[in-house]
């Protein structure tokens, strides 16, 4: 047995298109890598403030932030939140070129938030318009530690440090990966800009879905790459200590850390990639293939119904359902998030005997998502027993209103959820994820699902082990928001 899951899976390159021969094999020059960041989208650039207070806290930050933008060189000064908003902007500038129903997701949602917020009063209550429009999680799966190490640097460049430890195995249905998410987490910066990156890595120690044999043919096969070039690493590293960088290196910079992420044309080996397809589509989109990419980017909306609507009015199909809580009177709480299957995309395999030909994947899509109050841990017990009751319910609404009371006050009353200084008026957004909903977005977007089998899982995967893996502390969701809680106290 080659593999330990069982995994029906048709293999993803069914519709090879055109063949020819090879005449620059495996050449690095054949990979798209020469983006350029856009940085002028007026969508994107959430704020015009412009002066440096980096949360970094080394001494020459310090001085710069008290004293002025302006760099001993006498250019422009960029603190870490102008790089997120460029590295943002960027990632969104690429995908929107590389997936073009992105480009009308964030259209329609755009004027979705524009409508809703000229209609309801108290729309910005939980984010200021600027802050929701430029707003995206994007999401990347990789292959080691030690590439999750390199992309913790490199995120540290833009403020964003790791949050939160999310299990996918443990879904109904299950993925081979262990994720966390990078993001920032002081109040100021995410109000500047909140951008933040699901990351997953593959469970490639866990024998339910790798055995031996093919866990060590993966460990080769990932140790031969390199997902980001070490010199964009250690300048990260750099940049992070400085907590800026001026801004004509800025240029450089981002556009390197975006085009990191750009889907490659290099030839993908396919009875390898097919091979892995049979232990789980995500195994083979992190280790069939000789670098990572954005697999999707995702902006947020006020009213995810509305969108919902004008999405299938445009005649692009959505997902079945909105995951997360029903549409209901009362406060919006935690996550509500849809999708769209991408088209598949064009995409380069070679055969054994060495031939390229074209084919094509569908392995990306299109995400939105609905934010709502930060629960606290007995908000968040309330908040699973009630999603287990809805599967099927012929009104949801009014099973959620039997375990959340209908205002802010109430739920403030009640510890429910985490208000500014307990103020029922200022909520605190929720700015993290949700394992059940994120195993749902993967699994809505594969063909196919995967089985573990029955070994023990002795791989020792736990928030512990990724923060010894990457050398860093993993934030813990409820301690920031408590945190943020009590900040608007003094
Ligand atoms: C990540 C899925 C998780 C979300 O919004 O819950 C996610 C992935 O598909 O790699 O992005
Ligand atoms: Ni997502």
């Amino acid at each position: 047995m080659a593999t330990n899951a069982d995994n029906k899976c048709p293999t993803a390159s069914g519709s090879i298109r055109a063949e020819y021969p090879v005449t620059t094999p495996r050449d690095s020059s054949l990979r798209t890598r020469d983006w350029t960041a856009e940085t002028d989208s007026p969508a994107l650039a959430a704020s015009s403030d412009n002066v440096a207070r980096p949360s970094a806290t080394s001494e020459r930050t310090k001085i710069r932030s008290m004293s002025s933008s302006v760099s001993a060189m006498g250019g422009e000064y960029l603190p870490t939140w102008r790089l997120r908003e460029r590295f943002a902007a960027g990632l969104s500038a690429m995908y929107g070129s590389e997936v073009p129903a992105y480009t009308t997701l964030v259209k329609v949602s755009t004027q979705v938030n524009r409508d809703y917020a000229d209609r309801h009063p108290g729309a910005q209550r939980l984010g200021s318009l600027a802050r929701v429009t430029a707003e995206r999680h994007g999401a990347i799966r990789v292959g080691t530690p030690d590439e999750l190490a390199a992309v913790a640097d490199l995120f540290s460049a833009f403020g964003m440090v790791p949050v939160g430890y999310y299990d996918l195995r443990d879904a109904v249905s299950p993925v081979p990966v262990v994720s966390t998410a990078f993001r920032p987490i002081d109040e100021d910066e995410l109000a500047r800009n909140p951008f933040r990156v699901f990351t997953s890595m593959l469970a490639l120690r866990d024998p339910r879905f790798f055995d031996a044999e093919l866990r060590a043919r993966v460990r080769t096969f990932l140790g031969r790459r390199q997902l980001l070039d070490p010199a964009l690493v250690a300048r990260a590293r750099v940049i992070a200590a400085d907590g800026g960088c001026d801004a004509d290196e800025a240029d450089g910079f981002v556009a390197q850390a975006v085009a990191a992420f750009a889907l490659s044309r290099e030839p993908i080996d396919k009875s390898w990639y097919d091979e892995l397809s049979r232990v789980s589509a995500v195994a083979a989109d992190i280790a069939g293939v000789t670098s990572t990419h954005i697999n999707h980017l995702t902006p947020r909306v006020l009213d995810i119904d509305e969108l919902y609507q004008r999405m299938t009015a445009r005649g692009i199909t959505m997902i079945d359902a909105i995951q997360g809580p029903p549409r209901w009177a009362g406060p919006a709480v935690l996550l509500r998030q849809t999708s769209f299957r991408a088209l598949a995309e064009p995409r380069r395999f070679c055969d054994d005997d060495g031939t390229v030909v074209e084919g094509s994947l569908r392995v990306r899509f299109g995400e939105v998502e609905a934010r709502g109050v930060a629960l606290t841990p007995k908000g968040r017990e309330r908040y699973d027993a009630a999603m287990a009751r809805l599967s099927g319910n012929p009104d949801p609404a009014e099973v959620w209103g039997q375990y959340f009371p209908a205002t802010d006050v109430e739920m403030a009353a009640q510890g429910l959820a985490y208000y500014r200084a307990g103020d029922p008026s200022k909520p605190v957004v929720y700015e993290d994820f949700l394992p059940a909903s994120a195993a749902g977005i993967f699994r809505s977007n594969l063909d196919c699902d995967t089985e573990a089998t029955d070994v023990a899982d002795d791989s020792g995967y736990s928030v512990d082990w990724m923060a010894g893996a990457i050398g860093r502390h993993i934030h813990d969701p409820y301690a920031l928001y408590e945190s943020l809680c009590k900040e608007a106290l003094a």
